[in-house]
């Protein structure tokens, strides 16, 4: 089956600031790569959670969950690395937008996993997006990092 994917530039709207390449070879990770990037997850969700839900797309190589660099727990982020392109297509198309844990989970693919991107790059610890919201969800350890600290 032909891939839905064809259009480079619409497989992922991410630039990865700490991505060590051109843009050519960023997009033609994207376009190769097995690993996807899971956003928007609750900080209770457990592994096992993320492999039930995405063995439905294929078989599975490794999950690496996203931690927070100064409390090693969850914060909401995870990578699944696939054995094959088709099934990480699959996952992209069809589990994006599910809930898991009551939460829309979203799927994008990731140019590959390396070891130190399983930490959040926040200042607190955890991700980025965490530091600026100013909305209470109780899944992501409640109010944003800078609203907690006024
Ligand atoms: N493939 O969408 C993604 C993605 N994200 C969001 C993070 N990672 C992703 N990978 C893919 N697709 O390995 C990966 C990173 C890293 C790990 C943790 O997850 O490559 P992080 O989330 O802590 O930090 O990464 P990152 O990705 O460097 O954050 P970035 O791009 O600055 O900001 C993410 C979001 O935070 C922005 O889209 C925005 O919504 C919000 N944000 C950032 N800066 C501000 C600001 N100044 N004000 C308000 N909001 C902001």
């Amino acid at each position: 089956m032909a891939s839905l994917f064809k259009d480079p530039n619409k497989l992922s709207a991410y630039r990865d600031r700490r991505f060590n390449g051109t843009q050519e070879e960023f997009d033609h990770a994207l376009q190769t790569s097995t690993t996807v990037y899971i956003g928007n997850m609750s900080f209770y969700t457990t592994e096992e959670q993320v492999y039930e839900l995405f063995s439905r797309a294929g078989e599975i190589k490794k999950i690496i969950m996203g931690l927070d660099k100064n409390t090693k727990t969850p914060c909401g982020f995870c990578f699944v690395l696939y054995y094959s392109r088709e099934d990480t297509e699959d996952a992209v198309k069809y589990v994006s937008g599910t809930i898991l844990d009551d939460r829309p989970i979203r799927v994008d693919f990731d140019w590959g996993f390396q070891e130190g991107r399983q930490w959040g790059r926040g200042r607190s610890g955890g991700q980025v997006r965490d530091e600026y919201r100013t909305d209470y969800d109780p899944g992501r350890g409640g109010y944003g990092k800078l609203v907690q600290k006024e």
